[in-house]
């Protein structure tokens, strides 16, 4: 009903469609639109009435519509449940909760803002109100608990070919989790496992996307170090767009994923990947290992080659690219 509703507005830029016209073109009341009409205020759009002219769509506002995000989608199931927030701490907070109350594959949770947005090892993610995208995918994949990462690496293919296809934008993957536009952060992703010892109940994919912040916008502590899709096309981007493109991508690859395994996923990571075929320093939690990225494993552990020719399996650092072999 919404997306008729919405048709009909989009059909009739700035202009006041009568309550008898919306109600003959949807097939209901002249009360039962009004309830409708009030039901998108309540998603945030801005819709005048006015007496025997009907109503106006002034402006959408600036939440996203979870109706707008599913229909941009393509998937079966990915995002075809939707819980979304204008305001909430962390979505992955929420995903968790919901992933415990016995909810399904592909359910997502969204927000318009994040309060409390998680980093990896309990850094912050800052989300500013409407302009960026937050959002939490729970999976129910049949894995054991020491395959998950390879979902994150999964998710940075599919948003890297997302943004792809929606703006024409190449952006880069550096291992493990963050894309990278013009050496900037543009994208985090964080993935959270609900598990027993030798199996996973539910995996959560947390997905930050800077999509229409400048940077004023950001937190002083980051504006040197993140980018946004506005920042990099010069024009806003529309999020609930940006969201539909992700799913997507996520679910495709998702499916080649529990069907094929990692094989194709690890050739498409690592053809969009910087951190691979150069040389780097990784800082795990115990110490700094500079070598030659020699690639990752089936289970998207990076392989790092020292100087002394001695391999190391990186399956938890922080990376910087080194400029040249020093
Ligand atoms: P990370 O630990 O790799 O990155 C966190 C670091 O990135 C911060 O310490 C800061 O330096 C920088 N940073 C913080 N916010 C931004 C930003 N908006 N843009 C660029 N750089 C930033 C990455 O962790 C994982 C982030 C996942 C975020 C999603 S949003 C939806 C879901 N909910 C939630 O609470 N977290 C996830």
């Amino acid at each position: 009903m919404k997306e008729k509703l919405l048709k009909i507005f989009a059909d009739h830029p700035g202009q006041f469609v009568s309550g008898e016209m919306i109600s003959q073109q949807v097939g209901c009341s002249r009360t039962a639109v009004w309830k409708h009409i009030d039901e998108l205020r309540k998603n945030g759009y801005e819709l005048e009435s006015a007496p025997r002219k009907g109503y106006r769509l002034v402006s959408k506002g600036d939440g996203i519509h979870p109706h707008e995000v599913k229909v941009g989608l393509t998937t079966s199931r990915i995002g075809r449940e939707i819980t979304y927030f204008d305001a909430t701490d962390s979505t992955q907070f929420t995903a968790h909760k919901l992933a415990q109350d016995g909810v399904g594959e592909g359910h997502v949770v969204i927000a318009n803002e994040q309060t409390s947005g998680k980093g990896r090892l309990g850094r912050n993610w800052f989300s500013r109100k409407g302009t960026s995208i937050s959002m939490s995918i729970i999976l129910r994949p049949k894995l054991p608990p020491q395959k998950t990462p390879q979902l994150t690496l999964l998710t940075a293919v599919a948003v890297v070919r997302a943004i792809k296809k929606l703006t024409q934008i190449n952006c880069d993957i550096k291992w493990p989790n963050d894309v990278l536009l013009d050496g900037k952060k543009l994208v985090g992703i964080l993935t959270e496992m609900q598990a027993d010892p030798d199996q996973v109940h539910s995996v959560i994919i947390g997905i930050g996307i800077n999509v229409n912040q400048q940077k004023e916008d950001f937190d002083p502590t980051i504006q040197e170090l993140a980018t946004s899709l506005a920042i990099v096309k010069g024009e806003t981007v529309e999020r609930a767009q940006v969201i539909s493109a992700v799913l997507n991508e996520f679910e495709e690859l998702y499916d080649l994923y529990v069907k094929e395994g990692f094989g194709m996923i690890r050739t498409l990571w690592e053809a969009n990947s910087i951190s691979v075929g150069t040389y780097l320093y990784a800082r795990t939690m115990r110490d700094v290992i500079y070598g030659f990225a020699k690639g990752i494993t089936n289970d998207g552990v990076l392989i790092v080659e020292d100087q002394e020719g001695q391999e190391h399996y990186i399956y938890s650092a922080d990376i910087e690219i080194a400029s040249q072999s020093e």
